[in-house]
C-alpha cells in the first residue's frame, strides 16, 4: 500500500493532488486542518492506494443528474469519489472500516462546508455591491461600547499601543469600567506596559469634564463597561454623556460570529444615528461570520477594526473591504484578516 500526505489551503486542491498523484483508486485515511505558520490554515489529506496492477475493483462511480448550479457542478466529481469510496467501505469489514467511514464523513462535511462558503461569498459579493462597508477610524476620541466579555478593554489596549507605539502619538486611555471589581486594574497593566496615562472616571456623568482637560492629546481611547442588552438606563447613560463630547466616535463592538438578531437589538439599544462604526472581535474563533458584511450593509454602518486573538498589540487590523469579504466567506481564523 502506497500512503501519501498532500496539503493545500482547499480541500478541493489536496483532493486534485491527490486523484493526480495517486490515482482514482486513492483512499482517503485521514483528513484535519494544520497550521501553516503563524497565519494561515491548512487541509491536510493523507491518501492511500494498493501498489498492484490491473483494473480498479471497485464500482465505478456511477454519474449523477446534471447540475444547474456552477459550484454544485465543480463538486459533482468529488461527490461521487465520496459515494464510491462510501460503496467500496460496505464490503470491507471491521475496525478499518468503521474508520474509513467516519473519514468519509468528515471529507463530506467540509467538502459541504466549503461548498456553502463558495456561494455565500458570490451572495455576499453581490449584496455589498459598491456599498462602503468599511472606514478608518478619524476622530481623535474613540469609544468602544457594547455587550460584555467581547474584548472592548484587550481592543482599547490594543489601540492605544499602535497609536503610542507605532504611530507616536500621544495617547490617553479613560476607563468608566471603574465599579466593577478589576475592571479598571486589567486597564492599568496594559497602560503601564505602553506607557501612556490611565484616567478612570468612576461617575460616567463626568466623562464630558475628564475629556476636556485632556486637550494635550493626540487620541483619547474611551474604555466603557459590558451591558447588558435590558440595561437600558445604564447604557442610556454612557451614550449621553459620550454624546456630550462630540466629536467622539462611537464603535459598537461585537463579536464576528454574533447572530444577526444579536446585532439588530444592540444598534437599536444604542440607535444606529449614534454610532460610527461597527467593530468586530474574535474573529479567530468565528465559524460563521457573514454578518460582518450583512450588518454593515443593512445598517450602512462601516466596520472600523477586525481583532483577532488576545495578543496586544498585534491582534488588531483595520477592516479592509477584501479582508472583510473573505473573512465573511470563510469564516475561519487568522488566514482572511492577516494576509
Ligand atoms: N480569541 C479572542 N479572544 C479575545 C479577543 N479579544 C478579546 N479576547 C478575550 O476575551 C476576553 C474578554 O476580553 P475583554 O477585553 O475583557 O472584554 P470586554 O468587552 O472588555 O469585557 P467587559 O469589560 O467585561 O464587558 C479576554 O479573555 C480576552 O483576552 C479576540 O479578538 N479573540
Ligand atoms: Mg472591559
Amino acid at each position: 500500500m502506497n500512503l501519501r500526505t498532500f496539503r493545500a489551503a482547499k480541500m478541493r486542491d489536496v483532493l486534485q493532488q491527490v486523484k493526480a498523484e495517486l490515482g482514482p483508486d486513492a483512499v482517503i485515511v485521514s483528513t484535519r486542518e494544520v497550521s501553516r505558520g503563524l497565519l494561515g490554515r491548512e487541509i491536510e489529506v493523507t491518501a492511500a492506494v494498493e501498489t498492484r496492477s490491473g483494473p480498479a475493483s471497485g464500482p465505478a462511480p456511477v454519474a449523477g443528474p446534471v447540475r444547474e448550479d456552477p459550484f454544485e457542478q465543480r463538486l459533482a466529481p468529488l461527490t461521487r469519489e465520496i459515494e464510491a469510496l462510501k460503496l467500496k467501505t460496505s464490503s470491507m469489514g471491521g475496525d478499518e472500516a468503521r474508520v474509513l467511514r467516519a473519514e468519509i464523513r468528515a471529507l463530506r462535511e467540509l467538502l459541504t462546508t466549503d461548498g456553502k462558503s463558495g456561494r455565500a461569498r458570490e451572495d455576499l459579493d453581490a449584496l455589498a455591491g459598491r456599498r462602503e462597508l468599511t472606514r478608518p477610524s478619524r476622530e481623535r476620541v474613540v469609544a468602544l461600547v457594547g455587550p460584555t466579555g467581547v474584548g472592548k478593554t484587550t481592543t482599547i489596549a490594543k489601540l492605544s499601543a499602535r497609536a503610542a507605539l507605532i504611530r507616536s502619538l500621544k495617547v490617553a486611555i479613560i476607563t468608566t469600567d471603574a465599579y466593577r471589581v478589576g475592571g479598571e486594574d486589567q486597564l492599568r497593566i496594559f497602560a503601564d506596559l505602553i506607557g501612556v496615562p490611565l484616567f478612570p472616571v468612576r461617575d460616567i456623568r463626568e466623562l464630558p469634564r475628564v475629556v476636556a482637560t485632556l486637550s494635550g492629546f493626540e487620541r483619547i481611547f474611551i474604555d466603557t463597561a459590558g451591558r447588558s442588552p435590558t440595561a437600558t438606563p445604564d447604557i442610556y447613560e454612557t451614550l449621553d454623556a459620550l454624546l456630550k463630547i462630540r466629536p467622539t466616535e462611537i464603535h459598537l463592538t461585537l463579536a464576528a460570529d454574533s447572530r444577526p438578531e444579536t446585532i439588530d437589538r444592540w444598534v437599536n439599544c444604542y440607535g444606529r444615528d449614534h454610532l460610527d462604526r461597527l467593530l468586530f472581535t474574535k474573529v479567530d474563533e468565528a465559524r460563521d461570520a457573514a454578518e460582518v458584511v450583512r450588518a454593515p450593509v443593512r445598517f450602512d454602518l462601516p466596520v472600523s477594526y477586525l481583532s483577532f486573538g488576545q495578543c496586544v498589540p498585534e491582534d488588531v487590523v483595520e477592516a479592509n473591504r477584501e479582508v472583510l469579504l473573505r473573512f465573511a466567506q470563510r469564516g475561519l481564523q487568522r488566514e482572511g484578516v492577516a494576509a
